[in-house]
C-alpha cells in the first residue's frame, strides 16, 4: 500500500496543512500523489497532476495567485485584525453560511467564488453535529507564511467587485504589533501593506477573562493599525457579544474611549455566532451588517479625517474655513 507522505520539503501533509495548497485537501496535491506511487496511484497522480495544473483549486488563496482575478480589475482586499481566538475565522465562516442560506448583502449580490472549497471547509464546523454541537473552525496556522484569501465575486451597482477577506492568525498580529519587522509576523504586515480596508475585533471573551490586558492588548494592535492607515477604513467588531453583558462596564467604557480616539468616526457593529431565534440580531442582522459596511466603505471612500493644524495668523484668508467648517 502506498505511504501517506508527502515529497515536498517541509510539507507534513497529511499530519498537518497542505504547504503547496494552504489547506487541507492535501489529497489534491501533485507532491502528495506522487509520493510512495504504485502503478495504480502513479497514474492517479498523473490525472491528479494534470487537474491541479489549472490555476486554482477552490482553496483559499495565497497572494502570489491573485493574478488569477487581476486581469479583471483590482481585487479589495479586507484584513481580518484582531487576537488569536477573538473570532475572526467563525465570523468568515458565518458569513458564508448566512449567504449559503440566502441571507443577502444588500445591494451586493454573490456572483461567484474562487475559493469555494475553503469557504465551505471552515462553514461545515458550524453545522450542528449529530451529538447537538458544533464544532467551530480549527485554529488558524500561525505560521508566518501561511495565508488564507477567501473571494467573493459581488455585484454591485452593475460591476463585479471581487473582494477578499485576508484571515491569519491572531498571534501574527500581536508578533507585528509588538515589532512592525518581526521575522515571524511576514503574513500579518503583508495584510496590512495589501488590505483596503480592515474589520478590527475585538474580543468580549477576552475583555471578561483578561481585563486590563486584553485592553492593553487591543490597544496595542490598535495604536499599529492606525499608525500607517492612510485613510483606509476600520469597522471595529465586537465578537462573542451574547458575553457582553458581563464584561465590566469601566473597562468597556475605558477600551470604547481608546479605540474611538484611535479611529475616529469608525463604525462599531457586535457580533455573536450564537443565535436565540431564526432572526437574531446579533448572529443573522450584525454578521451581514458587518460585511456591508465595510464594503459600503470600500465603494464610496470617505474624506481623510485630518485635524486641522491650528494657524496663529492675523490673515482672514488663512483662518477661512469655508461656510460649513466654521460653523
Ligand atoms: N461565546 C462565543 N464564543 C465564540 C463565538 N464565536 C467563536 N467563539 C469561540 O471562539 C473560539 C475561537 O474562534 P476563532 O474563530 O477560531 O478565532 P480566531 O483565532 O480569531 O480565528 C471558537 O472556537 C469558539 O469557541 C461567539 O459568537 N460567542
Ligand atoms: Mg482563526
Amino acid at each position: 500500500m502506498a505511504k501517506e507522505r508527502c515529497t515536498k520539503e517541509g510539507c507534513y501533509a497529511p499530519k498537518d496543512f497542505c504547504l503547496e495548497l494552504a489547506g487541507p485537501l492535501h489529497e489534491q496535491c501533485q507532491f502528495f500523489a506522487v509520493s510512495g506511487a504504485t502503478e495504480s496511484s502513479a497514474k492517479t497522480s498523473k490525472k491528479l497532476a494534470a487537474a491541479t495544473s489549472i490555476p486554482w483549486t477552490g482553496e483559499w488563496l495565497r497572494p502570489e495567485q491573485l493574478e488569477i482575478l487581476t486581469h479583471r480589475g483590482t481585487p479589495r482586499i479586507i484584513g481580518l485584525v484582531g487576537s488569536s481566538g477573538a473570532g475572526k475565522t467563525t465570523y468568515l465562516a458565518m458569513l458564508y453560511s448566512l449567504l449559503f442560506n440566502g441571507r443577502r448583502i444588500e445591494n451586493w449580490d454573490f456572483a461567484g467564488s474562487y475559493t469555494l472549497n475553503g469557504w465551505e471547509l471552515q462553514a461545515k464546523t458550524l453545522q450542528v453535529q449529530d451529538d447537538g454541537t458544533v464544532r467551530n473552525p480549527d485554529a488558524t496556522p500561525s505560521e508566518k507564511d501561511f495565508y488564507s484569501l477567501y473571494h467573493l465575486a459581488l455585484r454591485h451597482d452593475g460591476f463585479l467587485h471581487d473582494i477578499l477577506f485576508a484571515d491569519s492568525s491572531g498571534e501574527v498580529f500581536s508578533k507585528w504589533a509588538n515589532n512592525v519587522n518581526d521575522p515571524a509576523a511576514e503574513n500579518a504586515r503583508w495584510i496590512y501593506d495589501n488590505a483596503h480596508a480592515f474589520l478590527f475585533f475585538v474580543d468580549c471573551e477576552a475583555i471578561i477573562g483578561q481585563r486590563g490586558r486584553a485592553r492593553r492588548d487591543i490597544v496595542q494592535v490598535a495604536e499599529q493599525v492606525k499608525s500607517s492607515l492612510r485613510g483606509r477604513p476600520v469597522v471595529i467588531v465586537w465578537s462573542k457579544a451574547d458575553l457582553a453583558k458581563i464584561m465590566r462596564e469601566n473597562i468597556v467604557d475605558a477600551i470604547k474611549r481608546n479605540l474611538s480616539e484611535i479611529f475616529p468616526g469608525a463604525i462599531s457593529l457586535e457580533i455573536s455566532n450564537y443565535s436565540k431565534s431564526d432572526s437574531d440580531q446579533l448572529c443573522h442582522i450584525n454578521n451581514i451588517c458587518v460585511a456591508e459596511t465595510v464594503l459600503n466603505l470600500l465603494a464610496n471612500p470617505q474624506p481623510l479625517r485630518i485635524a486641522p493644524a491650528s494657524i496663529q495668523a492675523d490673515d482672514f484668508f488663512l483662518l477661512y474655513r469655508g461656510s460649513y467648517g466654521s460653523k
